[in-house]
């Protein structure tokens, strides 16, 4: 699946409340995921409580739509993955389309938030945005996880 010369990278994906309440989606998603030669290296089904939600997006609180965010964030299960591939992180974002749901609808008519989005914050999907965000991510949703080593111990076994 990796191809030759290129590193693995992980990215933390999350599958959005609104998406994993339709087993339809869901499916298409995990569809997308294994299309798009992303491995699935973890996955967990999760319920955050508000407070877990206000960390996670305090990047952003004062923004005019981070008490919506944080509130649907946390209104029901969603479901966090670490994928890898190579060019992971911004494969995974590319897949998902920009944030704003009209604007995915135009310009990437194929992308998840674009099919399957409902509104800018019932987006569908999230994605890490950096090498730096996705390891801080993975350590949020999986704290025994330790990128540096499972690195050295697996990523060998993908070339
Ligand atoms: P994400 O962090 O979820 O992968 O998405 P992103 O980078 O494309 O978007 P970002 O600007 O980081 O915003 C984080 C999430 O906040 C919600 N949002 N709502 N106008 C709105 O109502 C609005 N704008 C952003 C979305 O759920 C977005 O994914
Ligand atoms: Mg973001």
């Amino acid at each position: 699946t990796l191809r030759r010369g290129k590193a693995l990278q992980l990215t933390l994906a999350i599958v959005k409340p609104d998406a994993v309440a339709h087993p339809l989606i869901l499916e298409a998603l995990h569809q997308k995921i294994l299309e798009n030669n992303f491995i699935v290296i973890r996955s967990r089904e999760l319920v955050w409580k508000r407070q877990e939600s206000e960390r996670f997006y305090a990047e952003h609180a004062g923004r005019f739509f981070y008490q919506r965010l944080v509130e649907y964030m946390s209104s029901g299960p969603m479901q966090a993955y670490i994928l890898a591939r190579d060019d992971a992180i911004s494969r995974w974002r590319e897949l998902m389309g920009p944030t704003k749901v009209f604007r995915a609808r135009y310009t990437s008519p194929s992308s998840m938030r674009a099919l399957y989005g409902l509104t800018d914050t019932r987006n569908t999907t999230h994605g890490s945005d950096s090498v730096e965000s996705a390891h801080r991510e993975i350590a949020f949703f999986f704290p025994e996880f330790n990128v540096r080593e499972w690195m050295e111990r697996s990523e060998p076994f993908f070339r």
